[in-house]
């Protein structure tokens, strides 16, 4: 389809800055955990514009929104999305880029009359980012049928609430059901910031998402005995903070001796009683591993296990484990990264593929439909940090990139 029909990249720049006020925190980034009364904020804010749009909203019952902008015939949509919950040092576009993009190119169609075959929907899916509620991209594991709703519901948080009451207390509680999604969604097309520095570096514009890599989120628990610190011998001790700063330094090193995409990161930790003159008796700790490859990514989680059994032993210390999260590689629809790649350069865009780095919602929409990812550069490869920022040239051209893809989707 060669017409000259471009989104309105300052409209979806402005809806950007205005999602962005929700939450907003220092030095211009957002902080909208999961189920939060800030992610509640931007949900209303999302589902205003929505109906201000006329689209058909559906609430799920983990929560999970999606908009429908009918088509000429009554089939599976092509759906966009991705979501709308950030991390607590977030940026304004993680996520937000997607469901925002969806709703401009609807805008832009609505704008120049066109009504496509297939009808178009825009979701955004609960607890994506998984750092209030563990696993991340809950809510499309939901919505896909692969996590149980009730085991969703349950689940205790970091700050010991549960995702059912929490979800019920800011009203997104929905009478939709989850599952059961096989032939209901035609394709899913997912806009999002690269969140690493490859495009930006390279001069590239448009990123063509082969797929994502997997992921291994750990919390392990180490119990030592607290002692004073100035009487206890050393021999004497058994500190669960040494152990903890051990398994830290370890995972690096493994990354580091690995090399390629394996990636080790030391996020979450919480010492107990973390006062100066005690030596600590309890530590909380997540180990987050990554890989292209399966197999590298077990052996980098067998090694790091084992040497947390090690040095647990070693220093007396209790030690537990527990999965919180565990993806294996996704490989993207091989024909729809060639179509994003193809399009990005009828558009004039450099494009390279590449595999992305975070884990995303069109992971798991993959298990039941054909799912790709349009990226655009990060300023400097930041995400996950208040300075992530994308430039609207590139905003827009990610934007005409998903505008084009989608049409030619729903016919
Ligand atoms: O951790 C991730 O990959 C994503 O931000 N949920
Ligand atoms: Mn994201
Ligand atoms: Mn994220």
């Amino acid at each position: 389809m060669q017409d000259g029909l471009r989104i309105d990249g300052e409209r979806l720049c402005r809806r950007i800055a205005e999602l962005g006020q929700v939450g907003a925190i220092a030095g211009g980034g957002v902080a909208r955990l999961a189920l939060t009364d800030e992610d509640r904020a931007g949900r209303d804010l999302v589902v205003g514009w929505m109906r201000e749009m006329g689209l058909a909203v559906t609430v799920d019952a983990l929560g999970n929104v999606v908009g429908v902008r009918r088509g000429r015939e009554d089939l599976a949509p092509v759906m966009m999305g991705s979501h709308i919950d950030t991390v607590r040092t977030g940026g304004r576009y993680d996520g937000n880029l997607g469901v925002l993009g969806g709703l401009e190119v609807l805008a832009t169609l609505d704008d120049a009359g066109i009504v496509t075959r297939r009808p178009l929907a825009v979701a955004f899916f609960t607890n994506e980012e998984g750092s209030r509620f563990q696993p991340d991209m809950m809510g499309s594991l939901a919505f896909v049928g692969e996590l149980p709703l009730e085991k969703a519901l349950a689940t205790a948080g970091i700050d010991g609430a549960t995702v059912g009451a929490e979800l019920a207390r800011i009203g997104y509680a929905g009478p939709a059901p989850v599952g059961g999604k096989k032939g209901k969604v035609h394709a899913y097309v997912e806009l999002h910031v690269e969140q690493g520095p490859v495009l930006e570096a390279e001069g590239f514009t448009i990123g063509a998402v082969e797929g994502v890599q997997g992921i291994s989120w750990s919390e392990f628990t180490l119990t030592g005995q607290s002692n004073h610190a100035g009487t206890t011998p050393m021999r004497l001790r058994h500190d669960a903070g040494l152990v903890a700063a051990r398994i830290t330094t370890f995972a690096r090193q493994v990354a580091t001796e690995m090399g390629g995409h394996q990636v080790a990161t030391v996020g979450l930790l919480t010492q107990f009683p973390n006062l100066v003159n005690v030596v600590a008796n309890r530590v909380v700790m997540t180990v987050d591993l990554r890989n292209t490859d399966e197999t590298l990514l077990k052996e980098a989680e067998r090694r790091v296990f084992a040497f947390a059994e090690g040095a647990a032993k070693e220093e007396g210390v209790g030690l537990s484990r527990r999965t919180l999260a565990r993806f294996e590689p996704v490989a993207f629809d091989a024909a729809l990264v060639g179509r994003v790649e193809a399009i990005a350069r009828e558009l004039g865009h450099e494009v390279r593929r590449l595999p992305s780095g975070a884990g995303h919602d069109a992971q798991i929409l993959a298990s039941v439909c054909p799912a790709c990812m349009v990226f655009v550069p990060s300023a400097k490869g930041v995400s996950h940090n208040v300075e992530e920022y994308t430039s609207p040239s590139d905003i827009q051209a990610g934007g005409d990139v998903l505008l084009r893809l989608v049409r030619e989707l729903a016919g």
